[in-house]
């Protein structure tokens, strides 16, 4: 990784946020000590919204390490500053540090550390409290930012909190929550760290900590008999399905994934919550509701949802398929969040990662069935629109603007960062696990902007050559549009496109559904959902913030132009946003998908 915090910043490569050199002095406070330790720990970043609870670490962070390694992300919102930690660990696996105010900053910060709890992404969040003592906290505001249990917020959907009481015990929770947050199943950590810990002088920094002795365990592999009959099943599978979910960006985790589906020619279902885990064009890709019901063995590779999945394909029928889950999900699930689906039938259950368990399955599989079957004949994929599409019509719909990403990107290395509900499967493929990052995990819209951030920031800092694109509904932008402001002032480029149908539409399609089952009219399902009188001026949002600002687009013909401007700007480095002004409707199997959700 470059040393991105050493890199200037700022629109004009001016570096701002360099604080001038404190004089030399061998005097060290508590939130000394604590925020050494975020440097030995090489957090990149911490994406914050200030607070005077964590004043102390806050001139730590600036005046003791020089606000570099890491480096403060000034955000407007706490949602912005946990969903950039989001996003960046989408993209490199590894966690950032949010730090968040006491009680209301936390409060904030709340959708986006559940997004990330469901998601399975490792965070490490710092928050505060005021003075434990009474005797030393400041009148009014300080009672009212100080709590008691202030995790318990937040308990629910983090791996693990803690609220330290010494500035010892601090270090170690950190060294701790660094290695819980990045243990599978991963997940947001949180630590509270009181006003005292911070604020009082110690006599000295306590002495250096072995860092490697605190790293990361392995993860586990799964067991040896289990992976035999697993094997077993698949290599004798008559028509095996893979149900590739949750997985790792790593390169060579997915070529495993793609040997395995080789090895026993097994057919391969992925999912746009989890992102790019298996290439989309390779001939063994695809799948419905029929693939899953007439396969014999089906694989799950951490699948979000297994029982619903099957549930749904069987029309609630039993299934009959013998089923291998390979997961290791369960050591997060609780009694709060029901984040965990339903319970799927196993006959061999793999209590590992997809990842670790790939390659023991890969060989056992290899020794039973040497010669893979051929492949199929790849199918068909129509891909996007052709161009004279733009040519034919009034009216942009959502595929013409991959239409329009095609022309204007060429062969440039693109990661779509997010997609929109309003999105059609298989309209562009993912052939990198880095083409596409999936969903927000837990459901909360306002999350897109800043996980793109995030996640633009590491494409970057990773120098991974890839154009960072955001397809954003409109709602998701509006609820979390000024995250790009973080992007703007710390020169990560980003390209938003804003697929803007003027409406929370997801929610016009559930408001129909329940008019038609009580015979209400229909043509009411707009009230309370659309966005509009006065439709909002996305543009001057966005340039109000420093960002160049395109539309809105609402001529097809003008919508290649755009892109390709957009293009051109991201590539020079900017943060653009492109307003395109949108039909409101799904492709027909997201409507048809949400309208059996409503009817529920
Ligand atoms: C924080 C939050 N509030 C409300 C919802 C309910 N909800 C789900 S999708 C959706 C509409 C999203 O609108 P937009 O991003 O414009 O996408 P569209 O459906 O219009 O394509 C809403 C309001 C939610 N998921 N999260
Ligand atoms: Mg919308």
């Amino acid at each position: 990784m470059n040393d991105a915090s050493a890199r200037p910043i700022g629109a004009a490569g001016n570096e701002i946020d360099r604080p001038v050199p404190s004089p030399p002095s061998s005097r060290v406070w508590g939130s000394d000590a604590i925020a050494a330790v975020l440097r030995e720990l090489d957090i990149p970043y911490v994406a914050l919204n200030p607070g005077a609870s964590y004043r102390g670490l806050h001139d730590s962070l600036v005046n003791y390490l020089g606000n570099t390694r890491p480096r403060m992300l000034l955000c407007l919102h706490e949602e912005s500053a946990v969903a950039l930690a989001h996003g960046w660990a989408k993209v490199t696996g590894r966690p950032m540090g949010a730090i968040v105010h006491s009680n209301v900053g936390l409060m904030h910060a709340t959708m986006a550390i559940f997004n990330a709890w469901c998601d399975r992404m490792p965070i490490i969040v710092l928050g505060a409290t005021g003075a434990v003592d009474a005797m030393r906290r400041r009148p009014w505001i300080e009672w009212i930012h100080t709590a008691r249990d202030q995790g318990a917020l937040i308990r629910n959907y983090t791996k693990w909190d803690d609220q330290p009481a010494s500035v010892g015990a601090a270090q170690e929770a950190i060294l701790r929550a660094n290695m819980i947050a990045q243990t599978a199943p991963r997940g947001p950590v949180y630590i509270n760290i009181n006003l005292e810990l911070q604020e009082d002088e110690i006599g000295a920094l306590p002495p250096p900590l072995a860092m490697a002795r605190f790293a990361p365990p392995a993860p586990p592999e799964p067991a040896g008999p289990l992976v035999r009959q697993a094997a077993e099943l698949l290599a004798g599978a008559r028509q095996p399905l893979i149900l590739a979910g949750r997985g790792s960006r790593d390169p060579e985790a997915w070529q495993r994934r793609v040997a395995l589906a080789e090895a026993i020619g097994a057919r391969v279902m992925t999912d746009r919550k989890s992102g790019a885990t298996f290439p989309t064009d390779h001939p063994l890709h695809g799948g419905g509701p029929e693939l899953i019901v007439n396969s014999d063995v089906v694989l799950s590779l951490d699948w979000v949802d297994l029982a619903g999945v099957l549930h749904t394909a069987h029309g609630g029928k039993p299934v009959t398929a013998k089923i291998v889950q390979v997961s290791i999900d369960q050591y997060v699930h609780n009694g709060w969040s029901m984040d965990y689906q339903g319970l799927p039938p196993a006959d061999v259950y793999l209590l590992a990662e997809p990842d670790a368990a790939v390659p023991p399955l890969l060989a056992a599989v290899k020794e039973l069935r040497p010669n893979a079957p051929p492949l199929p004949e790849p199918a068909l994929r129509p891909g996007p629109p052709p161009l004279s599409a733009l040519e034919d019509t009034s009216v942009i719909q959502v595929p013409h603007i991959a239409t329009a990403f095609k022309v204007a990107l060429g062969d440039t290395p693109v990661s779509m960062l997010r997609l929109p509900l309003s999105w059609p499967d298989g309209l562009w493929e993912f052939s990198h696990p880095l083409d596409y990052l999936g969903t927000d995990g837990g459901g909360g819209i306002g999350s897109g902007p800043g996980m793109s951030v995030g996640a633009a920031l590491a494409l970057r800092d990773t120098g991974s050559g890839r154009l960072p694109v955001a397809v954003l509904g409109d709602g998701d932008f509006l609820m979390g549009v000024t995250a790009l402001w973080t992007a703007v002032r710390n020169d990560i480029p980003l390209l938003v496109v804003v697929a803007n149908n003027r409406s929370f539409f997801n929610d016009e399609l559930h408001q129909e559904r329940v008019a038609r089952q009580r015979g209400r009219p229909v043509e009411n399902r707009w009230i309370g959902q659309a966005i509009r009188s006065p439709d909002i001026d996305l543009t001057t949002m966005v340039r109000g913030q420093g960002c160049i600002g395109i539309g809105p687009v609402e001529d097809p013909k003008q919508l290649v132009a755009a892109i390709r401007e957009a293009v051109a700007a991201v590539r020079a480095g900017k943060v653009c946003v492109v307003d395109v002004r949108v039909a409101a409707g799904y492709a027909a199997d997201a409507t048809a998908a949400i309208l059996q959700r409503a009817s529920r």
